[in-house]
């Protein structure tokens, strides 16, 4: 837990009790704050009432009096589609609105670093696709650096729910732009922008204030180092406002999977599966990244190319970088390799609940028969008919699957209701070096409680089947 600094005997108000919101308060509270919390939810309020929090109604207006600050969880609206009442009223009442984030950067340093050999770095990581995976690779990579590294934010942690800094801490915070948007600090050492392609437009009134969020972790964040995926044209711009002349030093490493990033900069890309390392006009190390079985596809290059790039900053050499990329397992339900039986390859990709992230997946692999459906979205899957040629059979799942039908007409398919009968029938058509992959491009809802579940499900029947 990092104490909150700065708010010692003043009462801040806590809106969203979930996992930010709760860590927040807790760590107001070690801090020397009051916090005064509120839930829209009546169960969460019960469950900070059982840590003895104060719970306050905060749409009335008394419950204002001598609140200094109001923190404010990532999923509830600050401004678009249209600002929580509980925000509007801390706007009437003159109160400042701020985020855990924010809280995390103005109290992490201490003066107690003053006593450390080696200053602490907080490396924070946003983009569209690829954050989580990002995040936990650069940790994993991290881990041969001997300093103690830390995984927090997006990926499912509080950023205040880690361990205050020891000589040398690293930590590793994914970043939405929902959390970027509202904090009032931001201080990374190291910032990466992966990618940019439309997502939460109604949080951020378009893709302009969905870039303008992103780009305050750079502009306003000033990072010692910038790791920037340029290619997006938002990308580009950014990297062309964050470059200084040669002489002040490379504050930008440029990172590509489409273009052969070959200028006097510093680059990383990667072409056919090998990732390039160059810098002032020269190569600098390559690594083949075909066969490392927890980065399929030339997402995941991506994910390994911005990971790279933090290590080489942070002065870990090229071949330990590569040693640790080929034991990165990956993260679980995101394009996870459950195993290879008979020569038939089992990927778990239940995240993928929307074509964008199941065409990563699709085109991560061939001669897959894939397992789709569930609570289906508005577009169906017919924009992935461009790679229907790497499909030998679609296996159908989920409540209703009239649409799917309609959309898959062009290719094999039989309807299996479930997973288990999806996993049982594509085992049994399954012929060596084919793909069973997982990814359903529909949420999970109509079958199941959320991804994970349907990720642990598909798992527990690979084995099933296949007697492990
Ligand atoms: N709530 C209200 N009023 C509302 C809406 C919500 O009171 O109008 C309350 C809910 O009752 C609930 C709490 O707010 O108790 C939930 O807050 P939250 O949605 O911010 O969820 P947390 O549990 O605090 O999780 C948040 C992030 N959630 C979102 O950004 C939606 C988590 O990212 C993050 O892991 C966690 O903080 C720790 O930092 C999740 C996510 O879905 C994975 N992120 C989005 C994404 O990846 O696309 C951005």
């Amino acid at each position: 837990m990092i104490p909150v600094r700065g708010y010692t005997g003043c009462k801040v108000a806590v809106l969203g009790l979930g996992r930010s919101g709760l860590t927040a308060a807790r760590a107001l509270r070690a801090g020397g704050a009051e916090p005064i919390v509120w839930d829209d939810n009546e169960k969460s309020r019960i469950a900070a009432d059982a840590e003895d929090f104060v719970i306050l109604d905060l749409n009335k207006n008394s419950s204002w009096q001598d609140i200094v600050c109001l923190i404010v969880s990532p999923g509830i609206p600050h401004l678009y589609p249209a600002p929580h009442p509980i925000v509007l009223k801390a706007w009437q009442n003159g109160v400042v609105v701020d985020n855990d984030v924010g809280l995390f950067f103005r109290s992490f340093a201490t003066q107690e670093w003053d006593n450390f050999d080696v200053m602490p770095k907080v490396i924070c990581v946003t983009g569209s696709n690829g954050k989580s995976t990002t995040t936990a690779l650069i940790a994993h990579l991290l881990e041969g650096s001997n300093r103690k590294v830390v995984v927090a934010g997006n990926i499912g942690r509080g950023v205040l729910d880690i361990p205050p800094a020891q000589d040398g801490t690293i930590v590793v915070l994914e970043l939405s732009s929902y959390q970027i948007d509202l904090a009032r600090a931001l201080a990374p050492d190291i910032a990466v922008f992966i990618n940019l392609s439309p997502d939460h437009l109604d949080r951020h009134n378009g893709m302009g204030g969905y870039f303008y969020a992103k780009r305050r972790l750079f502009i306003d964040g000033n990072p010692d180092r910038a790791i920037i995926g340029v290619d997006e044209i938002e990308g580009q711009f950014l990297e062309n406002q964050l470059r200084q002349d040669a002489k002040s030093g490379e504050p930008v490493i440029s990172v590509s999977v489409n273009s052969k990033l070959q200028n006097n900069g510093w680059s990383v890309f990667s072409r056919k599966g090998f990732l390039a390392e160059w810098r002032k006009g020269r190569q600098v190390a390559s690594i083949d990244l075909r066969s490392m079985s927890g980065l399929p596809g030339e997402h995941n290059h991506q994910n390994a190319c911005c990971a790279y790039a933090v290590c080489r900053s942070i002065g870990l050499a090229p071949k330990l970088i590569e040693e640790k990329l080929n034991s990165y397992v990956g993260l679980t339900h995101r394009c996870q390799t459950v195993g290879t039986f008979n020569g038939v390859m089992y990927v778990n990709d239940s995240k993928a609940t929307n074509v964008d992230a199941a065409k990563k997946a699709l085109l991560a692999f061939k001669s897959i028969l894939w397992i789709v459906g569930g609570e289906s979205k508005e577009a169906g899957v017919l924009p992935l008919k461009p790679y229907f040629n790497r499909i030998k059979k679609a296996y159908l799942i989920g409540t209703d699957v009239s649409d799917l039908i309609k959309d898959l007409s062009s290719i094999d398919f039989v309807i299996a209701g479930s997973i288990s009968e999806a996993v049982r029938l594509a085992s049994l058509d399954a012929e060596k070096n084919d793909v069973v992959l997982l990814a359903p491009a529909c949420a999970s809802f109509d079958q199941y409680e959320n991804f994970e579940k349907r990720g642990d499900d598909f798992i527990n029947n690979v084995m099933l089947v296949n007697r492990v």
